[in-house]
């Protein structure tokens, strides 16, 4: 190699000087280094910090690679995972996150932030979900907001369809194969069809049709509730495939049913016809929004159970939460028909809900009575819901106390024959009501008379008629002995409530005393209202024998409906069921759509329809579901059962 020379520099030299510049450059870029580090220990307010370190925390997202982004991603991520954590455990800005991540109930959006934030967060949420669920079950929640948050469930409908025994409409919706049947069965189609549309007409949206002044009526028993005809008609519409009727209805409900009335309501009738109809629609169709309608509704009935016992009283404002017992009922007290037909509607709710509250309430009520010391076995009619005890010694299977009998036993069959405790309590009942009530009259006919303090009163009302109904279809669970006497009981009773229809319509009450057999001897007993109970008799009866007289008695209510019921915009109630001249009460009952007519049409209908092995009816005849997926809630509430207490 060559070195020129530089000029005025000798070699040696000038090899010195370029060592000397090296150091001194070393020791510059060492000093800079050193100062700008020093940055980094400086106070955050120091300007001279900010303008040089400012920006370069967000730099590697802009300008870096995929995987740089991705990498960053991750981070935030976890960073958010990392605040969730602290910002929890010091309950400091928890609203805002509690709303994004810790939904009250088992919910899809929960599980998506599962996903997101990871693992730790799913173990937190986990948490909170079985505290939910233990805390409503082990400390009774009352609050609305917790029974809201478990309205939002997962109840399996296509599950449950997959549970019963057979389709619900049968193979061809209980078409019979015999000509004269199902001309019968389309002649009741017609008359349900004529009842729909004159409500349609002149009422829609009222709770009952006026036809003869055709005008709706509303009443005060629904506590502002309208259209109790709709919701008591969904059912039966829909079974007899009057689908635009149904549709027609569904809609109405669906945008017309306000539920935040501020009325006094009877929480019996609002049980039986709208939480009933509601609980039907649903199970029959799958609509979801039946579903949600019935659990807003249902949870509006639970203030009415805040009393000293648990036993609700009558009449509840749904408004305001407040109840209160009906003027007319001794002493303040509640009424026996009234607090114990809530068990088959509110068992369902439980069911959709997933919340055990309604089932305890009801539970709550049957461990009272069955425990309360009882009168010759009976129940009396009028209990006391601050004391807890009987007010008056009315026992009747009749009004005021009728349906609690019913629900004891369809309870039982509900629950798949597992209910114990309610097929024990049906069973002692009507072996007191058989060493107490039941009578025979002269003239040799089976009644159930009504008890006051140990003093027989040979009445019988049409409410008691359902009772042939009763006994017939708990007839096949009793005692093996007993089973064929249960039989013919329900025989016996259901012939003499059709000998009290000697004119084919019956009275509201009739006699045995003083020479009557089965007739009513006070004028003020005479009126027929389109009630049920004789025909729904028949329509069990027949299931279980298939005598074709208990067809032929149904033809004959038929024909005797539309001879003195049919007038021009509906079917009317008659005041005197013995006058030559027909007087109408000028009002369609909402049940002679969801009862009367139904039961007529079932009655002519094949079993296949709504079987019995899959279906109870309550009170209203309201077809509900026999609780029989397995891991029910309902299942659940049994298996623990000895940890409910009488409150
Ligand atoms: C209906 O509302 C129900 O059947 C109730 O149990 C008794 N009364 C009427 C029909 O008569």
């Amino acid at each position: 190699m060559v070195f020129r020379k530089l000029p005025g520099v000798s070699a040696s030299g000038m090899g010195l000087r370029l060592s000397q510049k090296f150091v001194f450059l070393l020791f510059l870029s060492g000093l800079v280094t050193l100062c700008f580090g020093a940055l980094f220990f400086l106070p955050d307010s120091v300007r001279l910090k900010r303008i040089f370190l400012s920006k370069t925390e967000s730099q590697p997202v802009t300008v870096g690679s995929d995987n740089d982004l991705r990498d960053h991603l991750k981070k935030g991520a976890k960073d958010m995972e990392h605040l969730r954590g602290i910002t929890s455990a010091k309950g400091e800005t928890s609203t805002k996150l509690k709303s994004l991540s810790r939904k009250p109930s088992i919910t899809n959006e929960a599980k998506a932030d599962e996903k997101v934030v990871g693992g730790e967060a799913l173990e937190d949420l986990t948490m909170s979900r079985s505290k939910t669920e233990s805390s409503s079950k082990d400390e009774k929640v009352t609050s609305s907001s917790n029974q809201r948050a478990n309205t939002d469930t997962s109840f399996d409908y296509n599950k449950f369809k997959k549970c019963l025994l057979k389709p619900p409409l049968g193979i061809e919706h209980g078409k019979s194969s015999h000509p004269q049947t199902l001309h019968r069965r389309d002649k009741v189609k017609e008359m349900m069809k004529f009842a729909w549309d004159n409500y349609k007409s002149f009422a829609w949206g009222k709770n009952e049709l006026r036809p003869l002044t055709k005008n709706g009526h509303i009443g005060n028993m629904f506590g502002g509730l309208r259209g109790a005809s709709i919701v008591d008609s969904l059912d039966t519409l829909y079974i007899m495939g009057l689908i635009d009727e149904y549709n027609d209805a569904k809609e109405w409900v669906e945008t017309s049913l306000d539920l935040n009335s501020n009325g006094e309501a009877s929480l019996f009738e609002v049980n039986i016809r709208y939480v009933g109809g509601l609980l039907s629609a649903y199970y029959l169709t799958g609509e979801e929004m039946f579903k949600r309608k019935v659990l807003e509704l249902g949870e509006k009935l639970l203030p009415a159970f805040n009393t000293p016992t648990g036993i609700p009283r009558g009449v509840i404002n749904l408004g305001s939460g407040t109840s209160w017992s009906w003027g007319w009922a001794s002493a303040g007290s509640s009424i026996l028909a009234e607090f114990g037909t809530l068990h088959l509607e509110f068992v369902h709710l439980s069911e959709l809900s997933n919340n055990p509250i309604y089932t305890e309430k009801v539970m709550n009520i049957r461990r009272l009575l069955n425990k309360i010391e009882k009168p010759h076995g009976l129940y009396p009619n009028f209990l006391s819901p601050v004391s807890g005890n009987w007010v008056q010694h009315h026992v009747s299977i009749g009004g005021l106390g009728d349906s609690f009998y019913e629900y004891l036993i369809k309870s039982y069959l509900m629950s798949d024959k597992t209910d114990e405790e309610a097929k024990n309590m049906y069973y002692s009942a009507l072996e007191a009501i058989e060493a107490n009530l039941v009578q025979k009259s002269p003239g040799g006919l089976t009644y159930m008379a009504e008890w006051r303090g140990g003093i027989l009163d040979h009445k019988m009302g049409h409410l008691a008629c359902f009772s042939g109904g009763m006994v017939g279809i708990g007839a096949d669970d009793g005692a093996p002995e007993k089973r064929q006497h249960f039989l013919d009981l329900a025989a016996e009773i259901t012939h003499t409530c059709h000998e009290s229809y000697t004119t084919k319509l019956g009275p509201e009450a009739f006699r045995f005393d003083g020479g009557a057999e089965a007739t009513a001897t006070r004028l003020s007993d005479r009126y027929y209202i389109l009630r049920p109970e004789v025909i729904e008799s028949y329509m069990y009866m027949w299931r279980l024998t298939h005598d074709p007289k208990y067809r032929e008695w149904g033809w004959e209510a038929v024909e005797a409906l539309e001879q003195h019921c049919r007038v021009e915009a509906g079917f009317s109630g008659i005041r005197d069921v013995y006058a030559q001249t027909v007087s109408h009460d000028n009002m369609q009952q909402s049940f002679f759509l969801s009862e009367t007519l139904k039961y007529l049409y079932l009655l002519f209908s094949d079993d296949d329809l709504l079987p019995l092995e899959d279906w109870v009816f309550n009170t209203e005849a309201h077809p509900l579901p026999c609780v029989t997926c397995p891991g029910t809630i309902f299942e659940k509430i049994l298996i623990n059962s000895l940890s409910f207490t009488v409150l």
